[in-house]
């Protein structure tokens, strides 16, 4: 049995563009999220280019290419790894997607967000559209927390019903490409969540990330899935969808 989302959830996710769904993923397939993050630093570097980003605060510092630690995330797995393939069919969230952006869906984009302790940056407050420039921005993620996630570690922080406000001016470069004016402190609102529960967030809902100023692990997966109807948009950020469903 997959989940179903209520018409309250459905009116809530469109009204303040997010909804939590608690136990979205198991114990065990979180547990198998892990071990595919060391089977594929094991595997360094004979893996895709494009599979690792390291934290830009290790450059300089002495490091190592193989140690988890050190990666601020993996990245399109879902073309590159069987396991993360097969998630994006998971009913829960393929059957989830197909509720609220109707029967055609494509998985826009893998990453899983890593925020090791101590060494990690904050993700600065942007919208996800930002870079997708995507129209009608009718697309979503799911953000699963694999890790206990806390403020301290670096949950996520979002600013429920911004999306309504439509893709808002944004300025720098990589990663630091955010938005130019930072939400009030009283309308941030921060998502703590266990593992297995999923955020969902419309593309276009302002959402940041402090860095992690623990000792404890913060890693989540992130995948977004887009309808039929959306067109890609010219922008800084070239990218191409990872799977179509049927
Ligand atoms: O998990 C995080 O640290 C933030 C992820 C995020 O907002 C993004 O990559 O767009």
């Amino acid at each position: 049995m997959s989940i179903a989302l209520s018409n309250q959830e459905i009116r809530h996710f469109r009204e303040e563009g997010f909804l939590v769904i608690p136990g979205i993923l198991s114990e065990h397939q979180i547990g198998r999220v892990f071990s595919e993050i060391t089977a594929v630093m094991a595997q360094r570097p004979h893996v895709p280019d494009d599979l690792i980003q390291y934290e830009p605060s290790m450059r300089g510092k002495p490091w190592t290419e193989t140690n988890e630690l050190h990666v601020r995330k993996l990245f399109r797995m879902a073309v590159h790894l069987s396991f993360f393939r097969e998630l994006a069919h998971h009913p829960d969230l393929l059957n989830t997607a197909r509720t609220l952006l109707g029967a055609r869906v494509t998985l826009v984009q893998t990453m899983l967000l890593m925020k090791p302790p101590e060494i990690s940056s904050p993700k600065v407050w942007h919208q996800d559209n930002g870079y997708f420039a995507l129209r009608p921005p009718h697309c979503f993620g799911f953000w699963i927390a694999c890790d206990p996630v806390t403020e301290a570690n670096g949950c996520m922080h979002i600013v429920p019903g911004s999306h309504r406000r439509g893709l808002q001016p944004h300025a720098g470069q990589g990663d630091d490409f955010g938005l130019t004016e930072i939400p009030a402190p009283e309308d941030i609102l921060s998502v703590p969540l266990q593992p297995g529960d999923a955020l969902l967030f419309q593309c276009e809902l302002f959402h940041f990330t402090p860095a992690n100023r623990t000792t404890q692990r913060r890693r989540a997966l992130q995948y977004h899935y887009m309808a039929s109807d959306v067109a890609k948009t010219p922008n800084q950020f070239p990218w191409e969808p990872e799977i179509g469903f049927e």
